[in-house]
């Protein structure tokens, strides 16, 4: 027969367990965002190999709310790269898991300008967006960053 005593313990050492390990992963969702992030929405890819430049279609970009982005890829000297195959990935950092959707490149607009469609971001924080940009200097990534 067990200690009544102790089985009291263990039975309450479950939501006791169970209130701080979702403690913990509270406060993981609200840590801050590094504070030396770098917001800026034009910058060299990875390599050096382009310069890719992001407008997003939602200004400020609402938390939900699905939307397009144009992005515009140039060579290091400034000249449009109209063949560039560009994918789109990304994620939360700090929360360990990746966007909502799927978003792709929907139409080549010209100019070294693609749109793309499917950006949503459904919860606030520090989001990455990766762009993989192949085209005709070679493959590159560039990653930019975004704080809801
Ligand atoms: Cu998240």
């Amino acid at each position: 027969m067990s200690n009544p005593i102790t089985r009291r313990r263990l039975l309450w050492s479950v939501p006791v367990i169970l209130i701080a390990v979702a403690g913990v992963g509270v406060a993981k969702m609200m840590q801050p965002p590094p504070a030396d992030l770098d917001l800026s929405l034009a910058k060299p890819t990875d390599q050096g190999l382009y310069t890719a430049a992001v407008e997003p279609g939602l200004s400020p970009i609402a938390v939900g709310t699905m939307h397009g982005w144009v992005v515009s890829i140039t060579t290091p000297d400034g000249t449009p790269v109209e063949t560039a195959e560009i994918t789109v990935d990304g994620g939360m950092p700090q929360h360990g898991h990746g966007l909502p959707t799927e978003p792709e490149v929907s139409a080549n607009l010209g100019g070294g300008r693609y749109q793309i469609e499917g950006m949503k971001f459904n919860m606030p924080g520090w989001w990455v967006v990766n762009l993989a940009v192949d085209g005709p200097a070679g493959p590159d990534t560039v990653t930019f960053n975004i704080v809801l």
